[in-house]
């Protein structure tokens, strides 16, 4: 054996190592490796839209020093469609900085420009919005006028850096799975101290993120369990039930093979809930092997169930 497949790392930075053993003891361990995860739009800060340099901020402070953008669309248990825009600073210790936007533009799939900010009051207090932006042409500041709160979620970790602002689809003009926002970039316009672009993140039409959906975020379903097989009355029918164990399923598919190894075809997709299944379309005397899965609204899959068998009459 020289691969291994790691399925119980859920995120999170791991480190790996690899040593033979035999029955006189263990070898030299390898050199260690740390995997690259694979950036998610369903998970955690989701996937990078701009990095920028770090120790750029025209004032020197950690907390006006962009260092990266990124977008994700964590699953909504509600089917609401979110777009969580995660902006990680150098270093947001301390109060904040008063009379601060840490601002996030964007042109939506209407062709229109949209913000979501974390903002300070002159008494350094927090607060999160949403509003619309006229890009000027020559991408010179143009217009920004607020139209409300961003949703709940939206904060800032001093501890990390991250500033989450999180924004229902529907106050960005609705984009859709597939739809793209454009021109993305970061402002950190702080009145007082500088009057404008503390950091800045060029607007360039490349920085960009295609929505992937709430539903395509959801997760795969449990696999059903514990199927049986029978004959049931009659000849040429055989009986199915398993148990139910999936909350999200759309449908559950039946598999069926003349051999417990392979060949299995779908003979049947029945809704969700249901733990049963009469498949009449069957031989007599012989031997069938069964499985079943369990599939969401946007495809996902579960594993299989225990293949049960059964000998025709
Ligand atoms: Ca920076
Ligand atoms: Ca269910």
């Amino acid at each position: 054996m020289n691969s291994y497949t790691d399925n119980t790392a859920e995120g999170g930075t791991f480190y790996y190592r690899v040593t033979a053993s035999n029955a006189n003891g263990e070898g030299a361990s390898s050199t260690r490796v740390t995997p690259t995860t694979p950036e998610s739009p369903c998970e955690g800060a989701g996937v990078t839209v701009l990095t920028d340099a770090s120790g750029d901020s025209l004032d020197g402070s950690g907390q006006h020093d962009v260092l990266s953008l990124h977008a994700a669309e964590p699953y909504q248990a509600d089917g609401s469609e979110k777009v969580v825009f995660t902006l990680k600073m150098r270093d947001m210790s301390g109060p904040l900085t008063p009379s601060t936007t840490w601002r996030v533009y964007f042109t939506g799939a209407d062709a229109k420009g949209y913000f979501v900010d974390m903002r300070t009051d002159s008494l350094g207090a927090a607060s999160f919005r949403h509003g619309t932006y006229i890009h000027n042409a020559d991408n010179t500041q143009g217009t920004a006028t607020t139209v409300g709160n961003a949703d709940a979620g939206s904060k800032y970790d001093a501890q990390t850096g991250a500033i989450t602002l999180v924004v229902s689809n529907s106050k960005i003009g609705s984009p859709k799975a597939g739809d793209k926002l454009s021109r993305i970039f970061v402002r950190i316009p702080v009145v007082a101290v500088v009057p404008d672009n503390a950091n800045y993140a060029s607007p360039s039409a490349a920085v960009a993120y295609t929505l992937v959906g709430n539903a395509s975020c959801q997760a795969k379903p449990a696999a059903p369990s514990s199927l049986t097989a029978a004959n049931g009355q009659g000849k040429g029918v055989v009986e199915l039930s398993w148990v139910d164990r999936s909350d999200n399923e759309e449908s559950f598919l039946v598999e069926r093979s003349t051999s417990v190894e392979g060949g299995y075809i779908q003979v049947s997709t029945v809704g969700a809930g249901v733990t049963a299944y009469t498949d009449r379309t069957v031989f007599r005397k012989t031997t069938y092997y069964y499985r079943v899965r369990a599939v969401n609204s946007s495809g996902g899959k579960s594993g299989y169930s225990n293949v049960a068998s059964v000998r025709t009459r």
